[in-house]
């Protein structure tokens, strides 16, 4: 098995017990599929059900007599019209769906109703996750609907193909054959999307390049368009601020010059003209040397209203970055963003969501979660996550995100006393926004199996489950892709969700414990660099740590940067106080003598010892369990990820021994006798700056 059918492998159920219930229960499809979406609904089901019960089912109009599945939406099927579902299906809105095990005129049937046909298609792929989990479909009354609008992926792709940050192989748009070829993948991609409710996708990267706005490339980008608008997938470009200079002959991209505005609005009606359900723009402005309003003396707000007025006529979005940070500012980075838009708030138009990253640096594997949340109540804040794990061990280390994702929704803001939580800001309910937003970073490219990695599929899985609802439990999603993805065997199930639910926690020890942050080696960002110093300082490692014979860590408290200060009272206090901010932010905020003590008991030197040593351990520890599995699932995958297993290892005594070796120096303290020893001196370790594990 090669992987590249997803969780959507649609095997055959292995309870011989459900296997029948099933086939009693649906014998026939009925399902009027005039629509495009209504006819990817019905492959859906046909593909799933054959799979799954492992028989061609018969679609028909309607049947003489006996049980059925009957999916539609009011307007395409009278049977569905005539059900006792009025109000379940207003609630259920554009995107909602009702399923249900009913009685229609005297038969039993298993019923999918939606109000529109992408709803009806989500309820189809609904109720094959309830089948491959082996549910039963007695008393089947599901309801659901998503709680965010724009469930977006981001790629960051180039139009050469490569990825940026991307760790599973190149782009998968071949922009040299469209629009001509469509490679099957598009649909496939477009399917997986649609599984778990994503409805958007950014074709091309934030670091963004104006070609991809020409005409020869729209008519690439339209025929994208043509394939995913079935699945419910609308396609977003990135803007390069530039553009109007680079392509469009102007001298100027000045966002209050009227020929700017007039390119930008013409522009946009064209590419409105090729793709009429575009839906719109996202921005990297003024940030890591992307071009932006200021660099014409105007905000962020002037930039992204220019764009927003263009495409509001067409019921387009804008989504403007608030990753920006200043090369010259000496302010700690972490505070800049939150400068720089907090007293925006207001100034941007209804269509613009401002994306804010999950933390206030970028992606590590631990932070607090970004202050900004919360303190914007009058714009739409998108949350933004990587799926991509650029700094969680790229193609090689197992780590399931979605813990960490949860960490951040459940995170209180107290913007609004206690209970305001990030996901409550990010769904529009606590400050009462209709456009509401999450984009994710994806982690796809062309090789076979979408990711690389056999476990980074999950981290995809759950991006696009917790995107439809913030408050969706990471085990329960992990628990469910497991089971669709691999087995139902609880004897494989329960040690691979322990596993998963661990490994986060797992990696940031072995990387970056006690909340320290951005020591990844210089630019690659795959091993350990605590030494990384020289050129742009808030690049640099140190920067960071501030390691000194005294102590570590990067003092934010009042008395430090104050970046506590960024957030609402009762949060403040709790990352000001040392006694109150826990281990696991402890670095983040607080600089702490090496024997000090933490909340094991241990100084702090012998903790940082114990956790890296115990990141190692546990990645030995789950290498054993997953080699206890073997004969469990298809020799391909568990060989697959067996050998990123080992390379996992290798890469966490990797960053173990130099980051201990690193921070002796200033720690100037034995390992204590009962860890391992670091195998090489510290030079070996500075010395390998490419991004393979060294041999050592
Ligand atoms: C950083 C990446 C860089 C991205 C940047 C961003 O290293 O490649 O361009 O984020 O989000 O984490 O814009």
């Amino acid at each position: 098995d090669d992987g590249y059918d997803l969780w959507l492998r649609y095997s055959l159920v292995k309870d011989a017990t459900r296997l029948a219930e099933y086939r009693a229960a649906i014998p026939r499809i009925v399902i009027d599929s005039r629509t495009p979406t209504l006819a990817a609904a019905r492959d859906e089901l046909g593909r799933g059900l054959r799979g799954l019960l492992g028989a061609e089912l018969p679609f028909t109009p309607r049947g003489p007599r006996g049980p059925y599945l009957l999916a539609g939406t009011p307007s395409s099927s009278r049977e569905i019209d005539a059900l006792e579902l009025k109000r379940e299906l207003l609630a259920a809105g554009s995107e909602g769906y009702v399923i249900r095990s009913m009685d229609v005129g005297g038969r039993q049937a298993t019923v999918i109703a939606a109000n529109t046909d992408v709803g009806v298609l989500y309820g189809v792929f609904h109720l094959l996750r309830h089948m491959q989990t082996e549910g039963s479909l007695e008393g089947l009354r599901i309801e659901e609907k998503p709680r965010v609008e724009r469930r977006i992926l981001n790629h960051w792709d180039n139009l050469d193909r490569s990825v940026e940050r991307g760790y599973a192989g190149r782009s998968l748009w071949d922009w040299n054959a469209l629009p001509g070829t469509l490679d099957p993948r598009y649909t496939d991609y477009a399917r997986a999307n649609a599984s778990i409710g994503i409805n958007g996708t950014v074709l091309t990267n934030v670091n963004a390049n104006a070609q991809v706005l020409t005409p020869a490339y729209l008519q690439k980008v339209r025929a994208l368009a043509g394939v995913f608008r079935p699945y419910g997938i609308r396609v977003y470009l990135t803007a390069r601020f530039s553009a109007p200079i680079e392509i469009g002959g102007l001298r100027t991209a000045d966002p209050l010059d009227p020929a700017v505005r007039a390119w930008w609005k013409a522009k946009t009606d064209e590419i409105y003209r090729i793709i009429p359900d575009f839906g719109g723009f996202l921005v990297k402005a003024n940030s890591e040397g992307q071009p932006g309003p200021q660099d014409y003396r105007r905000t962020h707000a002037d930039g992204a209203n220019m764009l927003a007025e263009a495409v509001a006529p067409h019921d387009g979005i804008v989504m403007w970055r608030a990753f920006v940070y200043s090369p010259d500012e000496p302010r700690d980075r972490t505070m800049q963003a939150y400068d720089e838009f907090h007293p925006l708030d207001g100034q941007f138009l209804p269509n613009v969501l401002v994306q804010v990253k999950n933390g206030p640096l970028d992606f590590q594997p631990r932070e607090p979660f970004h202050p900004l949340f919360g303190a914007m109540p009058r714009t739409p804040l998108m949350l933004e996550l990587q799926v991509t794990q650029e700094y969680l061990g790229q193609h090689s280390d197992l780590v399931y995100l979605a813990p960490m994702w949860q960490e951040v929704l459940d995170a209180d803001t107290y913007a609004r006393g206690a209970g305001s939580t990030v996901a409550k800001v990010i769904d529009g309910s606590l400050e009462g926004h209709r456009v509401t937003g999450v984009a994710g970073v994806a982690n796809t490219g062309t090789d076979r199996n979408w990711t690389g990695h056999p476990f980074h599929q999950a981290n995809w899985y759950a991006f696009g489950r917790m995107a439809w609802n913030p408050a969706a439990r990471s085990d329960a999603i992990a628990d469910e892709w497991i089971r669709m993805t691999f087995t139902s065997d609880e004897a494989f199930v329960r040690p691979v969700k322990r596993m998963m639910m661990e490994s986060r926690e797992v990696a940031v020890n072995y990387m970056t414990p006690l909340g320290l942050h951005h020591i990844m080696a210089r630019s690659h960002h795959y091993g350990p660099g605590p030494w990384v110093t020289g050129g742009r300082a808030d690049w640099t490692a140190l920067y960071y740590h501030r390691a000194d014979t005294l102590g570590i860590g990067f003092d934010r408290t009042a008395a430090g940067s104050n970046a506590v200060g960024q957030y609402v009272g009762p949060v403040r206090d709790r990352f000001n106080d040392r006694a109150t901010v826990g281990d696991s932010l402890l670095l983040w905020f607080h600089r702490v003598g090496w024997n000090d003590r933490v909340e094991s008991g241990r100084t702090l030197w012998n903790e940082m010892v114990h956790r890296y040593s115990a990141g190692v351990d546990s990645v030995r520890a789950m290498r054993r369990a997953w080699d206890g599995l073997a004969g469990k699932i298809d020799a391909e995958r568990h060989g697959e990820v067996a050998r990123r297993l080992a390379t996992q290892e290798r890469a966490a005594r990797w960053w173990r021994d130099a980051s201990l070796l690193y921070f002796q120096q200033f720690a100037r303290q034995p390992i204590p006798p009962q860890y391992e020893r670091p195998a090489r001196p510290l030079e070996f370790y500075t010395a390998h700056t490419s991004d393979t594990i060294p041999e050592f």
